[in-house]
């Protein structure tokens, strides 16, 4: 999606790097781990998911999905997160974080889209079935908010499962389509220290928020070893500890 056009007219006038951001998010974790590695200087919008501060008329007047993270730079406003990454790393070229051959490059997006499209099915559930379960209940007045507001009919009906709870069947659905991955990624880490070629990419940028939060809600990575040595490589960038732990020291 990328660049869209706010309806909240106020936020034309941003200057500078500004992102609206929840401290637990996974698809925001990318977005500052990118900003850090680039050590670019940003203004912080924080809504607390939790408290459904992302769920008003003028949030949904920047984001249309009523989802973080939003980027808006000097008035221009992205949103998703693959997209907001990859906006930044071209804006910004020092410090590539992109490999140059072509194949390697369609590996990388291949990889951030992969993420993003299992957002909902497979990350958002299983941590909601393990560790939100009836945790994120929205009050009769919240729940007439968001329907006034959401048009996204994915988000609309994820957000009617958080109310009743998920079943064990869709957490192990979602069990499945992380399994696929992860196997993938654990056999590609086995021989080498990212995800696409030599180089730390994207790809890393996108997946290990991923891990973080899944790790935290049990999810069992103790049978992707590789997996787990490049997670734990990963953890020892300046950018995982100012971009993911300063923000949400455990999930
Ligand atoms: N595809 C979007 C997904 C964004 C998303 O679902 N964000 C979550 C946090 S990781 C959120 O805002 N959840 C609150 C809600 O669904 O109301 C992206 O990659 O930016």
């Amino acid at each position: 999606m990328g660049i869209v056009t706010p309806t909240n007219k106020a936020v034309l006038e941003h200057k500078g790097l500004h992102l609206y951001h929840s401290a637990l998010s996974n698809c925001a974790m990318r977005v500052r781990m990118t900003l850090e590695e680039k050590k670019l200087p940003w203004t912080s919008h924080h809504l607390d998911i939790t408290k459904k501060e992302h769920i008003t008329p003028e949030y949904f007047g920047i984001n249309p999905n009523g989802v973080v993270p939003t980027l808006v730079h000097d008035g221009v406003v992205i949103i998703e997160s693959d997209d907001i990454i990859d906006y930044i790393d071209q804006t910004f070229p020092e410090t590539p974080l992109h490999p140059v051959a072509a194949e390697e490059l369609e590996s990388m997006y291949w990889w951030m889209k992969s993420a993003v499209e299992i957002h909902v099915k497979a990350v958002k559930t299983f941590i909601y079935f393990h560790k939100m379960q009836g945790k994120m209940k929205q009050t009769d007045e919240q729940k007439d908010a968001y329907e006034k507001l959401q048009t996204n009919e994915e988000l609309i009906a994820f957000h009617k499962n958080t109310d009743k709870g998920f079943t064990a069947e869709q957490a192990n659905e979602a069990v499945a389509m992380l399994d696929h991955f992860f196997k993938l990624a654990d056999g590609i880490l086995q021989n080498r220290d990212w995800l696409v070629g030599e180089q730390f990419t994207l790809a890393d940028i996108t997946w290990v928020p991923m891990h973080f939060t899944l790790a935290g809600a049990d999810y069992d990575f103790s049978r992707f070893p590789a997996v787990q040595a490049w997670a734990s490589r990963l953890q020892e960038r300046e950018s995982f500890k100012k971009g993911v732990l300063d923000w949400c020291p455990t999930f």
